[in-house]
């Protein structure tokens, strides 16, 4: 689909876990730093920046988590009635609750999620107690229910207005909740362009959603494309076919928004990870049009 490119309001959201600026809450700063705002604005597209702060100090890892996605959800709402597009750059993978609350999704919004893993942990499965191995099951109602309905807009989605692409570090508890919720999923094997299960798993979800938020935590990669954060992971899809998916989603569907997220620049001693990253977030940018 092709139209006119909006303008992109770059939201940076450099927080994890609450704590500005620190692991992968570094990340947006440093693709800011490298140039990534320049390089969105270089087909002539206008991009703004924004930098989402909390109120207050830190006091509660798990509330300010949540009251990171609050103050998200305003700037991506705020966005939205500027008529701009939202690009949303955030430490860590939370940043989807507070960018499709601020969407406000409704009946026929949905997600596509590329990462390395499932997140889809709960406070009942977790082993290790990472909140952030956690937001797609928030995201999908199964848990933290009462502070994702803090987060103004928001709304759990049905595992069928959902995809998973490219995750191959799950645990056991991630794979029961993706079998029992009958999560759509594609491995890293599937992702690819015209042709590939990819194609046919968003045309798939095309049926039941209007719109996506695409979501990208740049995990996604293969680890020998770059160590994106502590959790980078082998197994993953070649860049190109990860690209030639991010493409394909804007041939089957109306994007409506996008994140990229989790980059933690102390774990990307070759800047190969950070490479990584600003392509992508071209390959994203084009995804931006006014339909
Ligand atoms: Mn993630």
């Amino acid at each position: 689909m092709t139209s006119t490119p909006r303008r992109i309001r770059l939201i940076s959201v450099p927080y994890h876990l609450g704590r500005q600026g620190s692991g992968m809450g570094a990340g947006p700063a440093r693709l800011l730093a490298a140039g990534i705002e320049g390089l969105l604005s270089s087909d002539g597209q206008a991009t703004d920046v924004e930098l989402v702060e909390l109120p207050g100090s830190f006091e509660h890892e798990i509330g300010a988590y949540f009251e990171v996605q609050r103050a998200l959800a305003g700037c991506v709402r705020a966005a939205l009635k500027s008529g701009d597009f939202p690009f949303v750059l955030g430490g860590n993978c939370g940043c989807v609750l507070g960018a499709t609350a601020g969407l406000g999704l409704g009946d026929r919004g949905g997600v596509v999620w590329f990462d390395a893993h499932g997140d889809l942990n709960t406070p009942e499965t977790t082993t290790s107690g990472f909140l952030d191995g956690m937001p797609f099951a928030v995201l999908t109602g199964h848990c933290w229910t009462n502070l994702a309905a803090s987060i103004p807009g928001f709304t759990g989605l049905p595992a069928d207005r959902v995809l998973l692409s490219g995750a191959r570090s799950l645990d056991d508890g991630e794979r029961d909740l993706l079998d029992t919720c009958q999560l759509p999923f594609v491995g890293p094997d599937g992702l690819g362009g015209p042709g590939s299960d990819f194609e046919a798993a968003v045309r798939d979800l095309g049926t039941r959603v209007d719109s996506v938020h695409v979501h990208i935590d740049l995990d996604v990669i293969d680890v020998s494309d770059g160590r994106a954060n502590e959790f980078a992971a082998a197994g993953g899809p070649p860049l190109d076919a990860l690209e030639a998916a991010v493409r394909v989603i804007g041939d089957q569907a109306v994007v409506n928004s996008v994140s990229l997220t989790s980059y933690n620049p102390a774990c990307d001693e070759d800047d190969r990870a950070l490479a990584a990253g600003l392509r992508l977030a071209t390959v994203l940018s084009s995804l931006t049009a006014a339909h």
